[in-house]
């Protein structure tokens, strides 16, 4: 008898159309923002990428008694986490992850500069983009990431020499470098870097990421700790912060 395989019976549906969801992005959105009235309208700007709402929305929060570093966390990345989410769904193009990356920025400036607290206390982190490699929008989050958790963000840019990594190492002496690669061919300069630390001496923890990078070619090249998404990496300078060594944040971070 013939069996009907749903599997085999989806070879026969345009790519499109199997995509094609019952929701639409704005309505997926809508069930995941946060539900606290002051907080609802900036996450939702973060989505609708409009950075003159997020400031407006941020103001009426504070002026709600709001924290405006809390709300880094509780507004900013929340709207971003759920961009995020739907990107990954294959629910939003990469232009609206870069339009709402752009108002989150524009958010996190915002409230760094109405906060009384000093939050750049934490620790210095190195981060770059892999020499040859000009792809820099996860580095970037990765930087906003960073300094909404209060790091002190040295930030190379794109398309980084190995020996300028290696300099800004041995000048800034960070508790961390953040490495970031989306092709095959330049996440071979994290090996060098590596090696020329190791050559000065200096054991600062390497992370690496970015779409080209596996656990598997960090763990061979004993380059140090693989992180898959950006949100990573504060947990692991986190980690760092309260002392723990690269055996450690391998146990914690890596998939066994
Ligand atoms: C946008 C894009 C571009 C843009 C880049 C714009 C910019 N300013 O970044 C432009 C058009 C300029 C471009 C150019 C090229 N591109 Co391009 N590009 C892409 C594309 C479509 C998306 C990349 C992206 O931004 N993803 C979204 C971000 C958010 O992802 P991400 O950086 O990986 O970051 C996430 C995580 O990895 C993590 N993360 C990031 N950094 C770190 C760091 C740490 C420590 C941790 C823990 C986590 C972490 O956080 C983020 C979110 O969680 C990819 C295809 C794809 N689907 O990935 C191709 C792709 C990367 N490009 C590719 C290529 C080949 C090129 C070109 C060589 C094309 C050409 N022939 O000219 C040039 C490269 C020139 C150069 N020297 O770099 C290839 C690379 C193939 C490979 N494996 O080597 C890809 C994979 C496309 C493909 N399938 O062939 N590209």
């Amino acid at each position: 008898m013939l069996s009907l395989n749903p599997k085999k019976t989806s070879v026969f549906v345009r790519y499109n159309v199997q995509n094609e969801k019952k929701m639409t992005p704005d309505e997926l959105a809508e069930v995941l923002y946060p539900k606290d009235e002051l907080v609802y309208p900036i996450a939702k700007a973060i989505f609708e990428g409009d950075e003159d709402d997020v400031v407006l929305h941020l103001q009426e929060a504070i002026e709600g008694r709001k924290n405006p570093i809390d709300l880094i966390n509780d507004a900013l990345i929340k709207g971003m986490s759920i961009v995020s989410k739907l990107y990954d769904d294959g629910d939003l193009y990469l232009p609206d992850v870069i339009i709402s990356a752009q108002a989150m920025i524009a958010g996190v400036d915002y409230c760094k500069s109405i906060s009384t607290e000093d939050i750049n206390t934490k620790g210095k982190i190195v981060c770059f983009v892999a020499e040859g490699d000009i792809h820099d929008i996860g580095k970037n989050i990765v930087a906003v990431l960073l300094k909404a958790k209060g790091f002190d963000v040295v930030d190379l840019g794109r398309d980084v020499p190995i020996e300028e990594v290696v300099e800004a190492v041995l000048d800034e002496k960070p508790i961390m470098v953040s490495g970031t690669a989306l092709m095959t061919t330049t996440m071979y300069s994290f090996k060098k870097i590596k090696e020329e630390l190791t050559r000065f001496g200096m054991d600062t923890p390497l992370v690496c990421g970015g779409g080209a990078v596996t656990q598997d070619f960090v763990t061979r090249y004993k380059l140090g700790i693989y992180g898959e998404e950006a949100a990573d990496v504060p947990k692991i300078a986190e980690s760092i912060l309260k002392g723990e060594n690269i055996d450690n944040l391998q146990n914690l971070y890596h998939k066994h």
